[in-house]
């Protein structure tokens, strides 16, 4: 089996780019170690304090985003760094010349009923002759250079995109990244769909229509049935379907419409699009492509239906 290492050498990519991906996946390991001991680790329960959503934070998403700080920045492979758990960006002086968003520990509520939960990362280019701070994040998706995440699940997996193509790659008992998959790619037909069906009184009529004709299977419209899963972790369900194929949806709500959905532009959605498109899926916000928004805060959020090709075209031609 080919390691990181020997993919990145051989991907053409730049050096400092290699040297990033590298230093997420070691850095990600730590998460990993800290993740899987678990109450031994004394890692688990409320942190005490709240992030700048407003969401209780928990000692791992702390203990998660300080160690990608402490590595990235030490590494000095990026120049600035934006995080879930941090107001703004923070500047690296002497960086290399990428910006990484990240969600350090995405599906939090999971982490103490042992549930899988992930590292999401987005790498974008830096501007030239400046000092980097939050507006320079504030480009569209399609800029991004590479993006990935990291499962905590049963196995350990890195899966992630420099452009050509989506790669998986599990970490041995020996703390080496091995390839397990050399191209992952999502059927265009899906047999499996992911939300939150406790919302659907809130959803807007084409989600209620679409997530309706899904329900009523054979009986109805579209003559056949379709599983559901909901993990409540981006980084699980978005794995599932880039394994196996499928659909993952958190619609904008009736009950705050002013929100257009829950999850983060940035460092959620932006990085799953680039992962998705690669793998031969598509993702829009119910309206037009997602990778093609163009970010006004660092910690906007948006609506996300994403996975295979097909139905991201009809749910998204529901919304007329
Ligand atoms: P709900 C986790 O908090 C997260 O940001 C995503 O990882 C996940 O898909 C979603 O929220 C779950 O939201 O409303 O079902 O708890």
């Amino acid at each position: 089996m080919k390691s990181l290492e020997e993919f990145l050498s051989g991907s053409g990519a730049p050096a400092d780019l290699q040297q990033l991906v590298l230093v997420l996946a070691k850095t990600c390991g730590e998460i990993g170690a800290k993740v899987r001991l678990g109450a031994l680790a004394g890692v688990l329960g409320e942190a005490g304090s709240d992030n700048v959503q407003g969401e209780h934070q928990k000692k791992l998403d702390v203990i998660a985003n300080d160690l990608l700080v402490d590595g990235l920045s030490s590494a000095r492979v990026a120049v600035a760094l934006g995080s879930e758990e941090m107001d703004h960006a923070i500047v690296v002086p002497g960086g290399a010349p990428y910006l990484v968003a990240f969600d350090p520990l995405d599906g939090s509520s999971n982490i103490d009923v042992n549930v899988s939960i992930g590292t999401i990362f987005s790498v974008l280019p830096a501007p030239k002759g400046k000092t980097p701070g939050d507006e320079d994040f504030l480009q569209p998706g399609e800029r991004q250079v590479a993006a990935g995440y990291v499962v905590y699940g049963p196995s350990t997996e890195l899966v992630f995109s420099l452009g050509s193509g989506v790669q998986a790659f599990t970490l041995d008992h020996a703390g080496r990244w091995l390839m397990t998959v050399e191209r992952m790619n999502i059927p265009a037909a899906a047999k499996e769909y992911a939300i939150n069906a406790s919302n659907s009184r809130h959803w807007q009529p084409p989600v209620q229509r679409y997530v309706g004709e899904l329900l009523a299977g054979k009986t109805g419209p579209r003559a056949k049935d379709f599983n559901m899963r909901w993990v409540g972790s981006m980084v699980a369900d978005v794995h599932r379907i880039l394994c196996r194929g499928g659909v993952f949806m958190y619609p904008a709500d009736l009950r705050e419409p002013d929100k257009p959905g829950k999850l983060r532009l940035l460092y959620e959605a932006n990085p799953m699009s680039f992962l998705v498109e690669q793998a031969g899926g598509a993702s829009t916000n119910g309206h037009e492509r997602i990778l093609s928004l163009q970010p006004t805060k660092l910690h906007e959020r948006v609506a996300v239906f994403l996975g295979a090709k097909e139905e991201i075209d009809l749910v998204t031609g529901y919304h007329g």
